[in-house]
């Protein structure tokens, strides 16, 4: 048997502070580890759960560039939208922490430095990749190139996001430099490197042997794929300047590794904390044996979290080791992977903006099918169902028929117990189970199974409400029906304590409703929390009904983003045949001005122009009334084609063509001199 750990330390993966968060995080890493904090602490125990930003690495240097800011402009953007956005969903982090902090940089320095003093690192001299032309060498993501394993031409110096192997930038095949698009030469270059080859024994017994039972099939798998692919040296500095100076003097214009700096993250963000309390302790949520350390994370953050993280912690000596790195899958939207570059995505902030107070239905649905064991799938018609007919239609249709029901007969006064028959025992049975039963899953990190136990609780309720129909016998048997709602309102008690590490906001309505606090997990299982006697508050909705247009509304957005990124990838029609400078010089192409312009009666889409040629004035017909005004034309000088033969248009004799460009979505946009010319200059 395992001790009971005295405290635990949670960590949830920082994310990279170069975008706002997703649905896919949430579910993936935040809500699970919110929901086990939060567990956790209503039965008592000590915790801490940590958070922050992730706010090196080179796609935050690359972003800043494209959009001509700093770094730290762009890091100070999305932590702040993040830590608000985390806050308003009710993620209880004690600490939302960022690595740009000072005690970040002096904390992650000296955990290089006492590993540099003591040995622990290996100095190498090695040929890297270096751009001439940017002066620079080509470090992660400054570098893309065709990659080894499954050939996707986009693969980058330390990842390839299509098939997930986790690659050197010399292993790219054609490699190109994202600075300037050249391909980089090599150059020389000295970093330190943890050596990765000689953990390896250890690993294979602490993890191999030590974690097959408790770790997850799919974090398991793939530390044994990686122990067993054999293990090499991994350096931990790279040649950039955003990031934690590496100090030492000889490295001058080097950093640390994001993944080198970024767990140290977690401890940092652990002195801050106990340090804003004027407390100095910090040491014993990392170094001893008594506290329990468990990481959550997404599936593509294992290897750094199994086996990196571990060796530099196991080098340093002085620290714990993770108990359970309980990482999930990936979550998909509507039947697509969700991708920032395509805005194919559900973003938390833009979520809390267009539902206000359905921060619960949210939990809800992310827990529900959260991504546990294999990937999962965020469809909004599902969105609309687990709301509508789970949230709504079970746990809240049974409080809210309880509570009134209470109002109605009795004033608000919790009714004394009436007689009871079988049934009533049965039911007070079961209630006793739901705090162990659903504690059970939330310990095993299945969090799915737990929260669709909560949920069960809510179901007994309401099937008994159903069977009994207190409403029906209040006239003839109001004893009974005492009973029922005493029952009814035990359970709603119940629900309001155990539905807390999953839907915090609800828990916080309905005990208020109750008029209960200060609840132990345990208490969950009472059946005599309430008192007959006490009173309770007017019924308040629990949820909200989502209606369709809302649904509607977001799956336009996701149509829209989709037709977006359409546009903006959509390949050019293929070339022409040549033609002759003679053939071309026959055209006649000239900037005119337009004097009048009106729809032609009966069409959609054709404008009859008047315009001024410079050689004369003349009448056109053009199609562009879908996309221009035509009081705004008047005034304005347009490129045309001047001696096409003029043809008959619906009536109208056209004596010439208006040019114009024609986007991929079908859309046209006039073609128009970049400065105000004369009528008639020609174009050539
Ligand atoms: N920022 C990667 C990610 O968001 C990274 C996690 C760091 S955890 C120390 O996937
Ligand atoms: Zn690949």
């Amino acid at each position: 048997m395992k001790k009971e750990p005295k405290r635990y330390t949670i960590t949830s993966a920082l994310p990279y502070a170069n975008g706002p968060v997703h649905i896919g995080h949430l579910a993936g890493v935040y809500v699970p580890a919110d929901i086990y904090a939060r567990y956790l602490r209503n039965n008592g125990k000590e915790v801490l759960f940590l958070g922050g930003s992730d706010e090196h690495g080179v796609p935050i240097t690359l972003k800043a560039r494209k959009e001509g800011v700093t770094p730290q402009d762009i890091v100070d953007r999305y932590h702040n939208i993040i830590k608000e956005s985390f806050k308003e969903l009710g993620i209880s982090f004690d600490i939302y922490s960022r690595t740009s902090n000072p005690t970040h940089h002096e904390t992650a320095a000296a955990f290089f430095t006492k590993l540099y003093n003591e040995g622990k690192l290996i100095e190498q001299t090695s040929q890297q990749y270096y751009d001439e032309e940017a002066k620079q060498f080509l470090a992660d993501r400054y570098i893309t190139g065709e990659c080894p394993h499954c050939h996707n031409e986009k693969a980058y110096g330390d990842q390839c996001e299509a098939c997930g192997a986790t690659l050197n930038a010399t292993d790219l095949i054609n490699p190109k430099s994202t600075l300037s698009g050249n391909p980089p030469v090599m150059k020389e270059t000295k970093h330190w490197y943890l050596p990765l080859d000689q953990y390896e024994p250890w690993l294979k017994e602490w993890i191999l042997e030590g974690h097959k039972e408790d770790w997850k099939v799919n974090v398991y798998g793939q530390c044994k794929s990686w122990i067993e692919a054999g293990l090499h040296p991994r350096a931990v500095t790279r040649d950039l300047s955003w990031g934690v100076k590496v100090p030492l003097k000889e490295a001058e214009g080097k950093v640390l590794y994001v993944w080198f700096d970024a767990p140290i993250g977690y401890i940092s963000a652990t002195k801050e904390w106990t340090a804003a309390q004027g407390r100095s302790d910090w040491e014993k949520w990392w170094k001893d044996e008594e506290t329990e350390l468990v990481h959550f994370i997404g599936k593509d953050n294992i290897v750094f979290h199994c086996i990196i993280f571990p060796c530099m912690l196991k080098a340093d000596g002085s620290y714990i080791l993770p108990e359970n790195v309980p990482a999930n899958e990936f979550l998909n939207l509507e039947g697509e992977k969700i991708s920032t570059s395509r805005n194919w995505a559900v973003w938390l902030h833009e979520y809390l903006r267009e539902f206000p107070g359905k921060q619960d239905s949210l939990r809800y649905m992310l827990t529900s099918i959260a991504p546990e064991t294999k990937d999962a799938d965020f469809t909004w018609s599902d969105f609309q169902a687990k709301n509508n007919n789970e949230l709504l239609a079970i746990f809240g249709n049974f409080v809210n028929r309880t509570v009134a029901l209470t109002h109605k007969y009795y004033g608000g006064v919790i009714p004394e117990m009436g007689p009871v028959t079988d049934l009533e025992k049965e039911v007070l049975e079961q209630i006793r189970q739901f705090p162990q039963r659903i504690g059970d899953s939330v310990e095993r990190y299945r969090f799915r199974e737990a929260q669709a136990e909560l949920m069960n609780l809510a179901r007994l309720g309401n099937k008994y409400l159903t069977e009994t129909e207190p409403w029906k016998k209040q006239k003839e048997d109001p004893d009974y029906v005492r009973s029922i709602l005493h029952i009814s309102l035990q359970i709603c008690a119940s629900l309001s304590i155990l539905c807390e590490p999953f839907l915090p906001f609800t828990a916080e309505k309905l005990q208020k409703m109750l008029n209960i606090s200060n609840k132990k997990w345990i208490d969950g299982g009472r059946t005599d929390l309430l008192k007959a006697g006490d009173t309770i508050n007017t019924p308040e909705f629990l949820f909200v009904k989502v209606e369709d247009e809302a649904i509607a509304a977001q799956v336009k957005k996701l149509e829209d983003a989709k037709k977006a990124n359409a546009l903006a990838n959509a390949p050019a029609t293929p070339a022409k045949d040549d033609i002759t400078y003679d053939e071309f010089q026959k055209m006649d192409l000239r900037v005119v001005t337009v004097l009048e312009a009106e729809r032609v009666p009966k069409t959609k889409k054709l404008l009859k122009l008047k315009v001024n040629t410079g050689v004369d004035e003349r009448e056109i017909v053009s199609g562009i009334a879908e996309f221009y005004e035509p009081e705004k034309l008047v005034g304005q000088q347009v490129l045309m084609l001047i001696n096409l033969a003029p043809k008959e248009i619906k009536g109208v004799k056209s004596h010439g063509m208006v040019l114009m460009a024609a986007n991929a979505d079908g859309s046209l946009a006039l073609m128009q001199p970049g400065k105000e010319v004369n009528a008639g200059s020609t174009v050539q």
